[in-house]
C-alpha cells in the first residue's frame, strides 16, 4: 500500500517544515498538509481543516486514501495560560479525533507531539529521565501528559500504532514558533541579524533543554520508520538536543554580533520555564531507535544567524517577522 500522509496543524514552526522533509521522502502527491487556514504559496496539496471537527477528518482520510497522521496542533505553554479551559479542550479535542478516526479507518501510523513540559517540581531538573514523575505545571503540560497516556491506551487496547516525542524547545530559521517559552531562542537570532534590541522575558541563567530544528524533524521521521518491535515506549520519548540559558546564547551570538545588545524582563514565562528540566536523560530514545544530535550551540548560531542573514537579504522584515 503505497503511504499516504495527512499532516495536521502544516502551518507550525514544525508543521510547516517537517512538510517539506515528508515531500522530499514520499512525493509531493502523497503528503497533505492541513491547517485552520491555507497556507500563502504553498504548492503542494492543501486541504483547510479544524480538528476540533471529526467529520472534517473523516472526509480527507477518505478523500485520500490516507496511511499516516501527523497531529501537530496544540495551544502551547504560554499562549494556552490565557484561556486554560479552552486550550485543555482544543488541546484533547482534536487528539481524540485524531485517535479515533485513526483506529477506525486502521491508519498505519501516527505521530503525535509530546513536550519537555509534561515535567514539573516532581522531575529531577538535571539530566530528566524518561520516566520520571510527570506533574506539569502549565495546561498545555498537563494536556500533553494526558495526550501521551492516551496514545498508549489507544496502542494497547487498539493496537494502534501511535508514536511520540517530547520535544525540548525547537530553533530554526525557517519558520517562528508561536506561544511558547522556548520561542525567545528563535526571537533572539532574528533580532541579533536585525541588529536590534532583545528583550528577553527569561531571567539570564534559565536552562532549558533546547533542539535545531534539523536534529528534531531527523527525529521525528527516524521514529517513524524504526520497526514496531523497537518502539518501546508507547507514551513518548524524551529528546536532547543541548541546553542552554540565555546568557549563553547571547555570549555566542556576540562572537559575531560583539554590540548585541539584551535587557532581561523576566514576565510569567520565567516562572513556566523554572518548572521545566536544565537538561534531558534520552538514553531511552538512543537505546530503542538509534537517537542521536548533532547540533551544538556553536553550530546552531552560525546556521541561523547565516541562513537569517539571507532571509532578511532576500525577503522584507514584514513578511518574516
Ligand atoms: C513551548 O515552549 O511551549 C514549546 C514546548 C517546549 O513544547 N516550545
Amino acid at each position: 500500500m503505497e503511504t499516504v500522509v495527512l499532516v495536521i496543524g502544516a502551518n507550525g514552526q514544525l508543521g510547516s517544515v517537517l512538510t517539506e522533509s515528508l515531500i522530499q521522502k514520499f512525493g509531493k502527491n502523497n503528503v497533505i498538509a492541513s491547517d485552520l487556514n491555507p497556507r500563502k504559496e504553498y504548492e503542494g496539496i492543501f486541504e483547510v481543516i479544524d480538528a476540533t471537527n471529526i467529520d472534517r477528518i473523516q472526509e480527507v482520510v477518505t478523500q485520500y486514501k490516507v496511511t499516516q497522521i501527523y497531529h501537530l496542533a496544540a495551544i502551547l505553554s504560554a499562549k494556552g495560560e490565557e484561556t486554560p479551559l479552552r486550550t485543555w479542550d482544543i488541546n484533547m479535542q482534536t487528539l481524540f479525533n485524531v485517535l479515533e478516526v485513526s483506529r477506525k479507518n486502521t491508519i498505519e501510523k501516527v505521530f503525535y507531539p509530546s513536550s519537555i513540559a509534561v515535567f514539573g517540581e516532581g522531575a529531577p531538573l538535571d539530566k530528566t529521565p524518561n520516566n520520571a514523575y510527570l506533574d506539569p505545571a502549565t495546561v498545555y503540560g498537563i494536556s500533553k501528559a494526558s495526550g501521551e497516556n492516551w496514545a498508549q491506551y489507544y496502542f494497547m487496547r487498539y493496537g494502534l500504532d501511535v508514536r511520540s516525542i517530547r520535544y525540548p524547545g525547537v530553533i530554526g530559521y525557517q519558520s517562528l514558533p508561536g506561544g511558547g517559552t522556548t520561542d525567545y531562542a528563535v526571537d533572539i537570532y532574528h533580532k541579533a541579524v536585525l541588529e536590534e534590541k532583545f528583550n528577553c522575558f527569561l531571567k539570564e541563567d534559565a536552562m532549558l533543554p533546547m533542539i535545531f530544528m534539523e536534529d528534531a524533524i531527523r527525529a521525528t521521521i527516524e521514529l517513524m520508520d524504526a520497526p514496531k518491535e523497537d518502539i518501546k515506549v508507547r507514551t513518548s520519548y524524551n529528546i536532547a538536543g543541548i541546553s542552554f540559558s540565555p546568557a549563553e546564547v547571547v555570549a555566542e551570538i556576540r562572537t559575531l554580533y560583539p554590540e548585541f545588545e539584551v535587557i532581561y524582563t523576566p514576565d510569567f514565562r520565567q516562572e513556566i520555564a523554572s518548572r521545566w528540566p536544565n537538561s534531558i536523560d534520552d538514553s531511552t530514545a538512543c537505546k530503542d531507535w538509534g537517537w542521536k544530535p548533532e547540533f551544538d550551540l556553536k553550530s546552531i548560531t552560525t546556521t541561523m544567524i547565516q541562513k537569517l542573514k539571507e532571509k532578511y537579504r532576500t525577503t522584507s522584515k514584514t513578511s518574516i517577522l
